[in-house]
């Protein structure tokens, strides 16, 4: 069984700070898809990292968001990286955003690690083994209805075409929960709700990097994590996700399982 040394790793995943704050990668930028952007911040960070674990582990694969994965094998041990999770926050100077890195064995999720640079918040997990954040233990939250909810949601800005009719969607969620947030990094919105200030997150489309590294958080807290209509999800491939504390998981599916029926 493949294992990776948890000390080392977060060592590496801390280790690009620099990079990060260095305001001169942040504006040369790119547009790679619809309101999807590059900047040299995220090709910097994917660099260091996977250099690094390609020298530290070598038989394992790498899948990064800056880069090509048509052949890999998922029934083979892999990193998964998101260099930056809140790109468009980033270049904004708004600091929700996120280095996420996970590794995935036998098609599971054995670890994550979270790192936010600019409020060195540093989440991790292992399956089996707890959710921390900052090495200090996180759980989910105890509410049971949307009626006491905040729910995380995320608008798929790279898709707008489907804005109308997911917009109405998450107008019903407001009239029956207590309010709605929208953070803008998928990893760090999972990783709210895995340390009970928000009760459920969901989004329509999210890439394998978005969700890996929560996705263990988020069960090691004690929470649940589906697609938008409760099926498992497809680790590796995009997919819609529905992230929660577990109580709220079915009333949440009640909405969601819509989004997904919406035609494009
Ligand atoms: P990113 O900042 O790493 O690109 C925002 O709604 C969330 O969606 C962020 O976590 C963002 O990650 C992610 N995201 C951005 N572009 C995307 C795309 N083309 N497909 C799926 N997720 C995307
Ligand atoms: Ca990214």
């Amino acid at each position: 069984m493949f294992t990776a040394d948890m000390r080392t790793l977060t060592e590496l995943v801390r280790s690009v700070k620099a990079i990060v704050m260095d305001e001169r990668n942040v504006t040369q930028r790119e547009e790679k898809g619809a309101f999807d952007y590059v900047t040299m911040v995220d090709l910097e960070v994917q660099k260091h990292i996977s250099g690094a674990l390609t020298k530290l582990y070598p038989d394992c694969q790498f899948m990064g968001e800056e880069g090509q994965h048509l052949s890999l094998d998922l029934d083979r041990p892999t990193w998964i990286l998101d260099p930056i999770d809140g790109t468009t926050n980033l270049i904004h100077h708004h600091p929700q955003c996120a280095v996420a890195l996970a590794l995935m064995v036998r098609r599971e999720i054995a670890l994550g690690i979270i790192y936010s640079p600019f409020t060195d918040q540093l989440f991790t997990a292992e399956r089996g083994k707890g959710a921390f954040l900052n090495n200090r233990p996180i759980r989910v939250s105890q509410i049971r209805s949307l009626s006491g909810s905040l729910v995380s949601v995320g608008t798929t800005p790279y898709h707008k075409q489907y804005a109308r009719s997911d917009f109405a969607v998450m107008a019903d969620i407001f009239q029956r929960c207590q309010d709605i947030r929208r953070g803008g990094s998928a990893a760090l919105d999972i990783a709210s709700v895995a340390m009970g200030i928000a009760d459920c997150f969901y989004e329509r489309i999210l890439m394998p990097w978005d969700y890996a590294a929560a996705k263990v958080l988020l069960e090691e807290a004690g929470g649940k994590m589906t697609d938008c209509q409760g099926d498992p999800l497809p680790l590796g491939l995009p997919s819609s996700c529905l992230a929660s504390n577990g109580l709220v998981h079915e009333e949440m599916l009640g909405f969601t399982e819509r989004i997904c029926a919406l035609p494009a």
